[in-house]
């Protein structure tokens, strides 16, 4: 009997990670199906999602023979590119994107995001920004009823490393929670964004009204930007348990 249990509760899990990245997959190939066409310029955003996107662009691209030109969000997004044989470019040559598509950490009803989980947020924010129409990919696991309480992970801040103990003292005397430094799994020191710089996680209590604390917590000096991206996403699909795609 102890064995069954055993045997049961790894295949759940196992099973479960099958349908998280199978239902990734459908949310990315969906988006690029339904945003994609000729002579495009595209943001391509960080994760594991979005390499579901690469991987669907490339082949659309190859099928179809498409004119893409993608502009990365870091530097795992700018390995992908290269890694697919697509066309790299920067916001230099290409700053206005036609399409911009990224994954999230959580989507609520209004659209609003938390973004930042791999520490890409600022540059994830600035292609974002630069384009027509910003879609977000997603399994059905980052469908959040109430930002910031599905994962408890917080909203990450990135932050210049000089100023992370006052910015953190900042964010939780007028927000509340804690705003912790995120560390590398070695702990051995912290995470490095690809721009230098520091990670804090902001561990609220209790929901807010986030585009006056998105703004608020970037007007601390040393505040690089927020994870919570309000008003930016147009279209978000969510890859379903039972292989369907929701669209919001
Ligand atoms: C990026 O990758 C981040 O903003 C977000 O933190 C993360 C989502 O990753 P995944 O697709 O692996 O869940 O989009």
């Amino acid at each position: 009997l102890p064995g069954k249990h055993v045997r049961s509760s790894s295949s759940r899990r196992h099973h479960g990670t099958l349908m998280a990245e199978e239902a990734k997959k459908l949310a990315a190939y969906a988006a690029v199906d339904n945003h994609i066409q000729n002579n495009q310029v595209v943001g391509v955003g960080s994760g594991s999602t979005i390499v579901y996107a690469v991987d669907r662009l490339t082949e659309r691209v190859r099928q179809e023979k498409l004119n893409i030109v993608c502009v990365p969000t870091s530097f795992q997004a700018r390995q992908l590119i290269l890694q697919h044989g697509l066309t790299l470019s920067d916001l230099d040559r290409h700053p206005e994107l036609d399409v911009a598509i990224d994954g999230a950490d959580e989507v609520d009803a209004a659209l609003t995001l938390i973004k930042g989980g791999g520490g890409c947020l600022t540059q994830e924010k600035i292609v974002a920004g630069c384009a027509k129409h910003f879609i977000v990919i997603a399994d059905y696991r980052k469908d959040s009823k109430d930002l910031g309480q599905q994962w408890k992970k917080g909203v990450p801040v990135e932050v210049i490393p000089m100023a992370y103990v006052p910015v953190s003292r900042a964010i939780a005397r007028r927000f509340g929670g804690e705003a912790v430094l995120r560390m590398a799994v070695s702990k051995a020191g912290p995470v490095v964004t690809d721009n230098s710089n520091f990670i804090l996680d902001w561990k609220f209590e209790h929901a807010q009204n986030w585009k006056e604390v998105s703004t608020a917590i970037k007007m601390i000096p040393g505040v690089v930007e927020t994870g919570l991206f309000v008003g930016m996403a147009e279209r978000v699909y969510f890859g379903m348990e039972d292989g369907s795609v929701k669209t919001r």
